[in-house]
């Protein structure tokens, strides 16, 4: 396989950034030639990418609002960053990261990931699992042990936007650390950039004057944890769709419900939208008010169990397959959206995935929500809830779905491969019985009772090269793209990440099938790195 492009320079010098940054008013990010990589697994121009693509859809590059009057947009960015060969590791940054040269108010940030060039790599060959921005000069309001979590991106790319006259406090003696998880679908490496262009209020400005102090406030259905996931599973829930952790049972065990928090202080909410992953429909927030009851006006948004519902974040997919990839916007809350919230009442947060496609493992579901000092309209006498709107629209960075007819064989029909007891994930392969190689290697068979062990042996390399065992139906044989394959076998199974470096792997390098299985060839993919395909086959005992 492909290995090792060079990719762009070294970085610019932290000081010429923020030079930079200052004197940008609508400045364009600083552009080179564009590489080789950047060429072919890059988006191309917003020019050229404004054209419906092959899917019929018009796709343009994600591009951060005007400033409102008196902001100006700061431009910054993080990186190189050396994406080493299937990388799916959580870092953090070292050193520093550029921020605003003067005090202000942060009022809208737009973030991505980008070349040199200032293209963007495509989500079916590097995609920004998550950038989380912390600021360590302050506490986290929900999770005090943490430094103050303001700012979060998925692949989603959701632009945060506080209404007017609401800004989050920035000085220049702030430290901000950005804990990022970048994902190498390929065994290529790249340099990137993680970028977020700020609209910011100098101190300055006139228009500093009239902003007031909002907070950001992290929800979380697993809130606290490092890498806060939890699994789904195809046929899972009622009627295709399974909420978390509602439905579960048990999901926190002896903890307390990580999902709520309790207002500390009277106040306003202002702003939130939702992160969630492929597969999730939308995440909610809700309020409960202990020994209140909803007004007839408000309970059209109400629970059973007094609780009301305040936003309801929705995924838009623009994915002509459906529910099942990156191809997404989010809504977020219209601007006048206000809620009056008092100390003691209980915020939690909920996610919905679809469980009829596939399982979607390792899913999210997040909100960070703002909230001011203030009053608002009280969600016990008024229903607040109302529909929420898409901060951009479909990105040229998805336009690779997948799915297409390839020459890969389909495993069904191949011979009985080898009697082995052992499958190895190697150099991106599965061996014997992975049938992305140009030469297929027949599926190996295993007796019924018996079960086949997986060991990954690229774990130790670089920063860590995790493969999952992950069913697939059957052929599983199409091209690879943001909506394929899909972990939608019909036998569930899935590895974890095979390796051993805490979350997200699951901290062990081998793997056994279910001795349960019925006679038959059984298809799996990696789904950190979709194109690895493997079979195989269960005779009778
Ligand atoms: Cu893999």
């Amino acid at each position: 396989m492909n290995r090792a492009i060079p990719g762009a320079g070294p970085a610019r010098r932290a000081g010429t950034l923020l030079a930079v940054a200052l004197a940008a008013v609508v400045a364009t990010a600083t552009v080179a030639g564009p590489s080789a990589a950047d060429r072919r697994e890059g988006t191309g121009r917003a020019a050229r990418a404004a054209k419906p693509g092959p899917d019929g859809i018009v796709r343009r590059p994600l591009e951060p609002p005007a400033p409102r009057p008196g902001a100006r947009l700061l431009r910054f960015r993080h990186g190189p960053i050396e994406v080493k060969p299937g990388q799916n590791n959580i870092d953090f940054t070292a050193g520093r990261v550029a921020k605003p040269p003067v005090d202000g108010w942060v009022v809208g940030i737009t973030p991505d990931l980008k070349f040199r060039s200032g293209r963007v790599p495509r989500v079916d060959v590097v995609h920004l699992h998550h950038g989380v921005w912390l600021n360590m000069s302050r506490r986290d309001a929900t999770v005090p042990s943490l430094p103050e979590r303001f700012f979060a991106a998925g692949e989603e790319k959701t632009i945060m936007r506080l209404p007017r006259g609401y800004g989050y406090r920035y000085r220049t003696s702030d430290r901000w650390v950005i804990n990022y998880m970048l994902h190498n679908l390929t065994s290529n490496t790249y340099r990137l950039y993680l970028t977020y262009d700020i609209e910011f209020i100098p101190d300055g400005s006139p228009a500093a004057r009239d902003v007031t102090e909002a907070r950001p406030l992290w929800m979380d259905v697993e809130n606290g944890k490092i890498y806060p996931v939890f699994d789904v599973l195809r046929g899972q829930g009622r009627d295709g769709r399974v909420t978390y952790p509602d439905d579960y049972r048990d999901p926190y065990g002896n903890r307390p419900p990580a999902n709520t928090w309790t207002v500390d202080r009277d106040g306003v909410l202002l702003a939130t939208a939702g992160h969630l992953h492929p597969g999730g429909l939308h995440t909610e927030l809700w309020l409960r008010r202990p020994g209140a009851t909803p007004t007839k006006a408000a309970a059209g948004a109400a629970q059973g169990d007094g609780r009301v519902r305040l936003f309801r974040s929705v995924a838009r997919y623009y994915e002509p397959a459906g529910p099942v990839s990156w191809d997404l916007s989010m809504t977020a809350t219209p601007a006048d959206w206000r809620v009056g919230v008092r100390a003691g009442d209980e915020l939690s947060t909920s996610v919905t995935y679809e469980t009829r496609r596939a399982s979607w493992y390792e899913s999210m579901g997040i909100m960070v929500l703002w909230m001011a000092d203030g009053s608002g309209p009280d969600p016990y006498r008024r229903r607040v809830d109302a529909p929420g709107k898409v901060t951009h629209g479909p990105l040229p960075e998805n336009r690779n779905h997948g799915g297409e007819r390839t020459r890969m064989p389909d495993p069904r029909r191949l011979p009985d491969g080898p009697a082995v007891d052992q499958v190895d994930s190697v150099e991106f392969a599965y061996v014997p019985g992975g049938f992305d190689l140009g030469d297929p290697l027949a599926p190996p068979v295993v007796r019924q009772g018996e079960s086949l062990r997986f060991v990954n042996r690229d774990a130790p390399l670089d920063n860590g090269i995790w493969h999952t065992i992950t069913s697939c139906r059957a052929p599983c044989n199409r091209s690879t793209g943001i909506a394929y394959p899909l972990a939608d076998g019909p036998v569930v199974f899935d590895s974890g990440e095979l390796g051993v470096a805490g979350p997200p792997t699951a901290n062990r390098l081998s793997w056994e099938t279910p001795k349960d299985l019925p006679p038959g060839t059984y298809t799996f993919f990696c789904r950190i790195h979709p194109s690895m395909r493997g079979a195989f086959r269960v005779v009778p005992g």
